[in-house]
């Protein structure tokens, strides 16, 4: 894999913290450097102690690479190193110590919903794109309110939630509103919605997230699912409505051009390869 590009953004998001600065070449552990020096931080959201995150080390001394009290700290890319009771980003440095805004320390496991339909005319006729010749897919993204980039609607897995529902509530909460719609509402959506999500979808991927908060001891993780309206009469006619960390949900044409949140244009390449379409 490529060296991390996001997990070295500056400065730190939601802070005006600069990272140690990381040349490519010194990203891997391996790369011995005597002078590296990252910034520890870990964000007061985070060391006020919510439910979804964990104490700090020291206090607490949580069983990496194993399931530990329903809380997932195994890595998809095999066991990680603990160094001084800390776990180290597989991925390599990123110039910054602690937990930054994220709530575990090592792997932090999401799950991204990736809902497609194909764009077509008032027809109903599929649309091609001028240049590729392809047919031009659209996903539900939503607007992230905590930096303003258009992103999957995924989130975090619950301490033993299972993914497929993890898949589900987020584009739910997301995309959908579920948290503030009426009993009535939701359960209108809610049967349109399980057929999709209980289909088996396309597995895009698994593994670490390129993701802005990624930090030396803290990183991303997410399964992406596909799940592809065909027919144009799922999802692609529920109303959308953005809700909890988005701040605007819309339909967005596949186009490589497009930018997106942390690794989701990587994840969107692939659903538009597997379905033969535009990118
Ligand atoms: C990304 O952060 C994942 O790919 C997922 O989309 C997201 C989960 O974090 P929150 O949306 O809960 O902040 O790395
Ligand atoms: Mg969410
Ligand atoms: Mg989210």
């Amino acid at each position: 894999a490529p060296p991390h590009v996001k997990s070295r953004c500056q400065p730190y998001p939601g802070s005006q913290i600069q990272r140690f600065s990381v040349p490519d070449d010194k990203v891997d552990w391996s790369q011995v450097w005597a002078q590296y020096s990252p910034v520890n931080h870990t964000d007061a959201c985070v060391t006020k102690g919510p439910t979804w995150a964990d104490p700090d080390i020291g206090t607490f001394a949580p069983r990496f690479n194993s399931v530990d009290g329903g809380v997932d700290r195994t890595s998809f890319h095999g066991d990680y190193k603990v160094v001084q009771a800390r776990p180290l980003n597989p991925r390599g440095r990123t110039g910054l110590a602690g937990r930054g805004l994220l709530g575990r320390w090592g792997p932090n496991h999401a799950a991204d919903p990736i809902v497609t339909r194909w764009k077509v005319d008032a027809k109903g006729q599929k649309l091609s794109h001028p240049v590729s010749k392809l047919p031009v897919l659209q996903f539900v993204s939503i607007k992230r309110k905590d930096c303003g980039e258009w992103a999957i609607p995924g989130g975090m897995v619950d301490p033993g939630e299972l993914v497929s529902l993890t898949l589900q509530r987020e584009f739910s909460e997301e995309a959908l509103n579920s948290l503030s719609v009426t009993a009535e509402e939701r359960a209108k959506t809610h049967e349109r919605i399980s057929k999709l999500f209980n289909s088996p979808g396309f597995e895009v991927y698994k593994g670490y997230v390129d993701d802005p908060r990624n930090t030396d001891n803290a990183w991303m993780e997410t399964v992406a699912i596909n799940f592809h309206d065909e027919t144009g009469n799922s999802v692609s006619e529920l109303p959308l409505q953005a809700g909890d960390d988005a701040g605007q949900v819309t339909w967005i044409d596949v186009d490589s051009s497009f930018p997106l949140y942390a690794s989701h244009s990587h994840f969107l390449q692939t659903v538009a390869k597997e379905r033969h379409a535009h990118w």
